[in-house]
């Protein structure tokens, strides 16, 4: 049977660079497989793909009732097309979110590494595969923007040394367009803010609710003054939507490497300053290195269920 390599709905280059080249390794062992790429991609795999002339295309319309391999995530709620028992494997280095469980057919295999991408390019590289141009390409600038260029302290000697790998078998990669990149996918229609800002996913810690968006740019304190008061609607519009508990935003600042927490309310403030032992200024905490949502969860999820 035809296997289906699929991700979260509105994919970064992780999960499609991911998707792409796993199905293509699939093809070269023998086995039969497409990728799915579900809803819209963010702007930074369009850029990627318009840059090097890479065609990424759908060759199936629906899922029906195919094995399904989820790459880049192990929540079931973000592949909410698939049904949990078609599934047969996640390849991922999000946390355990425990939805194991309920896939009888999937067998979950979590790396820790920056990048879901080094995971395939080892796969590539061990079983001296040829990889193609393409997919060399999407792994390549999956893993710099999966680790802010190597920023992120969820780098790993793995996502360094497979760099070099995939430089090696493919000319076209160019170190030099990552600013370009970047710079690129910093030019954010604020019309589309919403997306960009990431809110859509709740994230639960015993029992509170809670938001965490991500803004990955370049500028990142200019941006958040000059465009506040649409971030803040957002936040209060995320509130009324969900009714979780707390909203906040982290803001990495993809060039000059720090981070921001940011929200509007008080007692979200109250609450991350507790939990975090950090202090807000006019509604912001800056820290002057990287520190990523999903280190973020990590943090509060371990602070939170050692105290119960
Ligand atoms: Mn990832």
């Amino acid at each position: 049977m035809n296997k289906i390599v699929v991700t979260y709905n509105n994919a970064d280059l992780d999960c499609v660079a991911s998707a792409y080249a796993y199905t293509e390794y699939l093809n070269k062992t023998g086995i039969m497989a497409t990728y799915y790429i579900s809803g819209m991609v963010q702007d930074e795999v369009n850029i990627v793909c318009q840059l090097f002339n890479i065609l990424l295309n759908n060759k199936i319309d629906k899922i029906q009732d195919e094995d399904i391999i989820v790459v880049d995530t192990n929540t079931l709620s973000s592949v909410d097309y698939v049904k949990p028992k078609n599934i047969v494997e996640f390849i991922d280095h999000h946390p355990n979110s425990g939805d194991i469980k309920y896939c009888e057919n999937a067998t979950l295999r979590l790396y820790d590494v920056g990048a879901v991408c080094t995971i395939i390019a080892e796969m590539f590289k061990e079983n001296k595969l040829v990889i193609s141009r393409e997919a060399a390409i999407l792994l390549y600038y999956g893993i710099i923007s999966n680790t802010i260029n190597l920023k992120a302290k969820t780098t790993t000697e793995k996502d360094i040394s497979i760099l070099s790998w995939l430089k090696k078998n493919c000319l076209a990669i160019d170190e030099s367009l990552i600013t370009k990149i970047f710079e690129e996918k910093s030019k954010i229609n604020i019309k589309y803010l919403r997306r960009f800002m990431e809110v859509e996913e709740k994230f639960i810690v015993n029992n509170d609710e809670m938001i965490i968006g991500q803004l990955e740019i370049t500028n990142a304190i200019d941006f958040l003054n000059k465009y506040r008061n649409n971030i803040d609607k957002i936040i209060f519009d995320v509130y009324d939507e969900y009714k979780v508990k707390y909203v906040f935003l982290n803001i990495i600042d993809i060039l000059k490497g720090y981070h921001l927490l940011y929200t509007p309310d008080k007692k979200c403030i109250s609450f991350l300053e507790e939990k975090l032992d950090v202090v807000f200024n006019d509604d912001i905490y800056k820290e002057d290195e990287i520190v990523l949502r999903k280190e973020i969860k990590k943090i509060l999820k371990n602070l939170m269920s050692n105290k119960k």
